[in-house]
């Protein structure tokens, strides 16, 4: 059973409909609008915070706000989920629900910033 679900808030219905067939759980939360919002700034070549800290069963909206020079996403290490890749100034999110304690990786793929140190994690406990 995965430990975290995650998608985008542009189509958070469609997808929260999928996903709450395997996930009963998961729809009830996401569908909140009281979810907390953590800001997650990317730049050349860092994201900060670089670890992210929610509780088991919560979920979380990451806000990536590109405050670098160059165009930067989010991509959730194996989930099929991340940002788009936006450019300088711009900003995308994508909520995260924790089942369960765990750890979930993140970085950029914007090609060589994974690399260059474009990498943070999310710590549920
Ligand atoms: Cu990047």
């Amino acid at each position: 059973m995965r430990r975290f679900n995650a998608y985008r808030g542009k189509i958070d219905r469609i997808v929260g409909l999928v996903l709450g067939l395997g996930m009963m759980g998961l729809t009830a939360n996401a569908q909140a609008e009281d979810i907390e919002t953590v800001k997650v700034v990317a730049k050349e070549f860092e994201f900060q915070p670089a670890t992210i800290e929610m509780e088991a069963g919560e979920t979380v909206r990451l806000k990536l706000v590109n405050n670098g020079q160059l165009s930067h996403n989010l991509h959730l290490r194996g989930i099929s989920t991340n940002t788009e890749t936006i450019q300088a100034g711009n900003s995308d999110t994508v909520r995260v629900t924790a089942s369960e304690n765990g750890t979930l990786e993140f970085y950029c793929d914007v090609p060589g910033h994974e690399q260059a140190g474009m990498t943070g994690k999310i710590v549920a406990e």
